[in-house]
């Protein structure tokens, strides 16, 4: 009996439920076709309920879960943009998000005027629901006064759905946008100084074509480029998961740097830019590089320092181009950790590289290190030999326009803005897979050999630089390499062994010398 009345309570609430669900699915179904008219008094309250009920799939930025008869359809469509178009299709265009912001950042008042923008959002066969997703949020959070256009640029794209029926509901919307089409596959780079030139507003926005903007995103970015017309600024960029949707806050404490390779990755924010904010989170972050895909720049300033280097193809080395450039011509590079935007990270890239995607990021890399890494870019081009064989076309217009703006060096960046990069001020020597460092480190990137066991194997391990047990002296008569903690010669890897690379006594046999190639300092 008592079980009856429990199964009764549960099935009238489910039904109440169900009818609040079917009553909003309605209510929005209406309101996407009327495209985010303002006057929907009760939409705040409404999103707050469907939040609640879960009534609409990735609301308040949930994750979609996909029924499992489904799965086998869904992962047919993953590979049309190596992210879940199941998904992102189920999700409404203008879903709710959570305000994922510091406390702090939700009571800063900005000044009234603020300069406008124009956003330019450059895409290659782009799903429809993702594109369409960034433009809504981009309107329904960005107060109107503030956002002049938004200018899409369609980089060759080959599906039927980005031609007229996009041009139809683009026409719907309350801002005005426009779309300007390539005539032929061009790259994120050329695509995006196309709709940057076409631009009226007083700073550009650049946005990929699958990312949400938050609550309150725009206004920080514009109040710092105010502030300061040389501030390029980047908003935290958080995760939209490319399997479920799920939004997840990314953090205010870490920073772009890049490694050996020129890949870009995250970083720590060091100490000393904590201090440099004395510890207020809510303070823009200096960060070495960005990302790319995300920022904003005083329009007269992205002419004046140069746009970008129109000589690079598709995708790929801009970012840094810029970053270096930014910082080495006299400008700044921050992250405005107030402003909260979303973007879908993949794990593949979901289009063709004409050329080859190893060709055109090597000649992107080229022509970035040709022209502002001095002689640091020697030390790159042994990482990435590939790099070197590459056709780079001419950099000259670049160079000059280093000239004209009296950029300072790299190693000025490098000590002055990235000084806990992972490129070693000095190196005795250096091969395609470790370098020998002047802190007589045996190094890759940030990991340090290190042996802490007599007779043991060695191990990568995080560099400390306290030497210690990443100190070894290298003998270049009789070519060992000396752990000194230990007192004892790096050995050959054996069967014995499996493999690794051991410490054992030092005895000039074959197996315990090892030859560093390209020298630069003598020991
Ligand atoms: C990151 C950046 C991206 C760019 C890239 C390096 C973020 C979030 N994204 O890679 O903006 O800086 O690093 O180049 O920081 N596209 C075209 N034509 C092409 C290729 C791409 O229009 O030939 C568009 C594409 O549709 C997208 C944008 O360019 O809207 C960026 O491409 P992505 O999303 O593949 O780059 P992502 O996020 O992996
Ligand atoms: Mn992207």
């Amino acid at each position: 009996m008592r079980r009856f009345v429990y199964c009764k309570v549960v099935l009238t609430t489910s039904l109440v439920w169900v009818l609040v669900d079917v009553f909003l699915l309605l209510y929005f179904s209406e309101c996407n076709k009327c495209d985010n008219k303002k006057d929907h008094s009760l939409l705040p309250a409404l999103r707050a309920v469907m939040s609640r009920t879960h009534v609409a799939p990735g609301e308040m930025g949930k994750a979609v879960v996909i029924p499992k008869d489904e799965q086998e359809k869904m992962k047919e469509l993953f590979k049309i943009n190596q992210f879940n178009l199941m998904a992102s299709d189920m999700i409404a265009l203008n879903r709710s998000l959570p305000d994922v912001r510091l406390d702090g950042c939700k009571t800063k008042t900005y000044p009234d005027e603020l300069p406008n923008t124009s956003i330019v959002i450059v895409f290659h066969n782009e799903a429809w629901s993702t594109l369409l997703r960034t433009i809504h949020s981009a309107i329904n959070r960005s107060p109107r006064h503030l956002l002049l256009e938004i200018l899409l640029v369609d980089d060759a794209s080959e599906r039927d759905f980005l031609k007229k029926k996009l041009e139809h509901h683009v026409a719907t919307l309350e801002v005005p946008v426009r779309i300007l089409r390539m005539v032929q596959r061009s790259g994120l780079i050329r695509a995006r100084l196309r709709g940057a030139a076409a631009t009226r507003g007083q700073v550009i926005t650049f946005l990929d074509a699958h990312c949400e903007c938050t609550v309150g995103w725009l206004e920080p970015l514009l109040a710092r480029i105010k502030e300061d017309r040389r501030a390029v600024v980047c908003p935290i960029i958080d995760v939209i998961s490319d399997e479920t949707f799920e939004y997840m806050a990314g953090s205010d404490m870490t920073y772009g740097g890049f490694n050996w390779k020129l890949n870009f990755r995250w970083y720590p924010v060091p100490q000393r830019e904590m201090d440099r904010r004395k510890g207020d989170r809510t303070l823009p972050v200096r960060t070495p590089t960005m990302a790319g895909g995300l920022f904003s720049i005083d329009r007269t300033y992205f002419e004046e320092i140069g746009t970008y280097d129109s000589g690079m193809d598709i995708w790929g080395g801009e970012n840094l181009e810029m970053s270096f450039r930014i910082w080495q011509c006299g400008g700044s590079l921050e992250i405005v950790t107030c402003s909260h935007v979303g973007h879908v990270f993949r794990k593949a890239t979901p289009y063709s590289f004409p050329g080859g995607t190893g060709q055109v990021i090597n000649k992107n890399n080229r022509r970035l290190a040709e022209v502002w890494m001095d002689e640091f870019k020697d030390f790159f081009y042994i990482i990435s030999p590939g790099v070197v064989r590459v056709d780079y076309a001419d950099v000259s217009s670049r160079k000059a326009l280093r000239e004209s703006l009296k950029c300072k060096p790299f190693s000025w960046y490098l000590e002055n803005i990235y000084p806990d990069s992972q490129i070693p001020r000095r190196y005795y020597s250096l091969g395609e897979v470790f370098s020998y460092t002047a802190d007589k480190e045996i190094r890759t990137d940030d990991l340090c050999l290190d042996a802490s066991r007599l007779n043991g194997p060695v191990v990568m391990l995080k560099c400390h630089h306290m030497k210690g047990n990443q100190m070894f002296e290298y003998d270049a008569e009789r070519l060992t390499l000396l752990h000194v903690n230990s007192n004892q010669c790096l050995d050959m890897p054996s069967e014995e062994d499996k493999m690794v690379p051991t410490l054992r006594d030092c005895s000039g046999r074959r197996s315990q010398q090892w030859i560093l190639r390209n020298m630069t300092l003598s020991v």
